[in-house]
């Protein structure tokens, strides 16, 4: 019970609570394990690894966790997720979670499924 309505009040207050804070950049580890929302597992195509910013280009399906529609753009990716195998062109499923009032990639892993 308490897990629905804090689920339903998320979407209402997510951006107010995120946006009081702060980005903490010297502290970054501190950031990664806030995604208190997360979608399901998404499949999308690596178009553009930004390591230097840590950011994936992605061209991904709907989202109907995070009411998203297909597009091709840009996530930041957790502090916990290694980005250095990835490369341009690979399948990949990922899932999103919400830190800072942005969607993070939070998990990520190459589809091998045909
Ligand atoms: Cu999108």
């Amino acid at each position: 019970m308490y897990l629905s309505i804090q689920r339903v009040l998320f979407r209402v207050i997510a951006v107010s609570v995120f946006c009081t804070f702060p980005p903490a950049q010297a502290n970054h580890h501190e950031h990664e394990a806030h995604a208190s929302q997360t979608s399901g597992m998404i499949k999308g195509e690596l178009r553009r690894i930004d390591t230097e910013n840590r950011k994936l280009t992605i061209k991904h399906e709907a989202i109907p966790d995070v009411d998203m529609a297909a597009m091709t753009m840009a996530f930041r990716v957790a502090d916990s997720i290694s980005i250095d195998k990835l490369k341009a062109g690979d399948k990949i499923r990922f899932s999103l979670g919400k830190v800072e009032g942005k969607w993070t990639v939070v998990a990520i892993e190459i589809d091998t499924s045909p």
